[in-house]
């Protein structure tokens, strides 16, 4: 098992002539092909593939609980059969393991993520082979030529990743979210179009696999199973939203709509956030938009009741495939007042990025019509590679429909018109805005669930009592209490 040096040279020496000419790279591209291609990821080659390897290696080492990370580098000492090693009859290389990682990164960009933890887990083998038969120095020397010529050329991903291991750290030890990784993640989803959240989400469902809770039951839209959740899990995927038959009970609409009357907000006029709390005056509106705050929201029985409800529960954790955590509530008035697109009140197309990967629960208290601020999304745009890149080089921005038209067929703009009461549910990283009223308001709630708070923005915590809190939240939150990581425990 010879340590072919002058093959390491020529193959990294090749790896950067193909930065400039990515046509030659024999990799599939993680971006698809526009007709503005200034934004191709110039790392799409080797390169890319030992920074995947060194990321996976991070990834899982920071990722396992501490005990599991000692279990997997003794493995790696001692060469455990179960542990990484390389497979048989394979040189041990740095053609070898490009080799390896490149089927990965083939499996990766098919979304075959299974097969690509194998592959790179046999790189790892073959890597850790090389360092173990004495080769230390030339394995450093690959390393930091690898390195250098990444950060060099590859548009910050390395540090980028880098953001988002040390992150995972500091969120294992303690719990904090971390802006800069946010941001890095935010990055990340663009350079990769999505590849980087799946993936990574997929590496979330091993760890927290879902809960034996939430297959069947029943909720306040009535009972579900496993057939059903996986029809509304098909919608999702395969439309980006359902909407559920069933509506909340006129009672509780009334209840809630009360409540937002007689709860002041946070008023939004004219682009400017307004610096005192409003209550909201239907018969006649001052303000845009009044958004009531999280915890006077989250202090609500009702809307305890909707956060903590079994059916949605179960949706968000067959959607995410891993157990869902209540990331976010808000409730918010809409008005005719200025009819104008407000980027504040997310009148304009964009996608959300607030968490690595989310479910979205939208419910109407008022009836929407095509003149009351109906929720639009453009369909199918929450998957893989479905944004163009030129967008997606501009990051996390409001987009102009015109711009968007010039991408995606009118069928697949949707406007979701209902009754009072409506439900709706969908993966928000598609293209989605808020239509702008012509008349009359809107009340909607919207409750988030994730599958991790790790990468998410920071947020204020909100506080969970103790006193009057609804049954269900309460039973909840002693026996799933991971559901409310993001509250601080009074
Ligand atoms: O108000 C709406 O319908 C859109 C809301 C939205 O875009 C969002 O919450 O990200």
């Amino acid at each position: 098992m010879g340590f072919d040096k002058l093959g390491v040279e020529i193959r990294l020496k090749s790896s950067i002539q193909n930065i400039d000419s990515p046509a030659q790279s024999n990799s599939i591209p993680i971006q698809p092909k526009s007709e503005n291609n200034s934004g191709s990821n110039p790392a799409d080659i080797d390169i890319d593939s030992i920074l995947a390897l060194l990321a996976y290696g991070l990834f899982k080492l920071l990722s396992l609980p501490r005990e599991e990370s000692d279990r997997l580098l003794e493995l790696i000492r001692f060469n455990d059969p179960n542990g990484f090693s390389a497979p048989p009859n394979k040189e041990c290389n740095a053609e070898t393991i490009a080799s390896e990682v490149e089927i990965g990164n083939i499996c990766f960009k098919q979304g075959q993520f299974q097969e690509t933890l194998a592959a790179y887990q046999q790189a790892l083998g073959i890597w850790i082979q090389l360092v173990e038969s004495g080769q230390l120095q030339e394995s450093t020397r690959i390393l930091q030529e690898t390195l250098r010529t990444s950060i060099r050329e590859s548009q910050c991903r390395p540090l980028d990743l880098l953001s988002v291991a040390v992150s995972l750290g500091i969120y294992s030890e303690t719990g904090s979210v971390w802006e800069f990784a946010h941001q890095s993640k935010i990055q990340l989803h663009c350079q990769t179009n999505a590849y980087f959240n799946d993936f990574v989400s997929w590496l979330i469902t091993t760890y927290r696999p879902p809960y034996e809770t939430f297959k069947q039951g029943e909720g306040i839209l009535g009972s579900f199973n496993s057939e059903r959740l996986d029809a509304i899990n098909s919608a999702i995927n395969n439309g980006s939203y359902y909407i559920f038959p069933d509506r909340l009970p006129a009672q509780l609409c009334d209840r809630l709509t009360n409540f937002a009357l007689t709860t002041p907000g946070i008023g939004y006029q004219q682009q400017e956030t307004l610096p005192e709390l409003v209550l909201y005056n239907r018969d006649n509106p001052q303000v845009d938009g009044c958004y009531i705050p999280e915890q006077d929201a989250l202090d609500n029985s009702d809307i305890q009741g909707l956060a903590t409800d079994p059916y949605f529960l179960a949706v968000a954790q067959r959607h995410l495939g891993a157990q869902p955590i209540l990331a976010n509530v808000s409730m918010w008035w809409s008005s005719a007042i200025d009819q104008s697109p407000n980027s504040a009140m997310a009148q304009l197309y964009h996608f959300d990025m607030d968490w690595l990967k989310w479910t979205n629960f939208f419910i109407y208290l008022t009836d929407v019509t095509t003149d009351t601020g109906p929720h639009c999304y453009i369909a199918n745009t929450h998957h893989r590679q479905a944004k163009p890149e030129t967008l997606l080089a501009r990051r996390y921005v409001r987009i102009a429909d015109r711009e968007l038209q010039e991408y995606y067929p009118e069928e697949d703009f949707v406007e979701i018109t209902g009754l009072r009461g409506t439900v709706i549910v969908g993966d928000t990283r598609c293209y989605h805005k808020a239509k702008p009223l012509k008349t009359g308001d809107r009340l909607m709630i919207n409750i988030t669930y994730a599958n991790t708070l790790w990468l998410g923005g920071s947020y204020k915590q909100p506080i969970l009592k103790s006193d009057f809190y609804n049954e269900n939240l309460l039973t909840l939150a002693q026996t799933h209490p991971r559901i409310f990581s993001k509250f601080i425990k009074l």
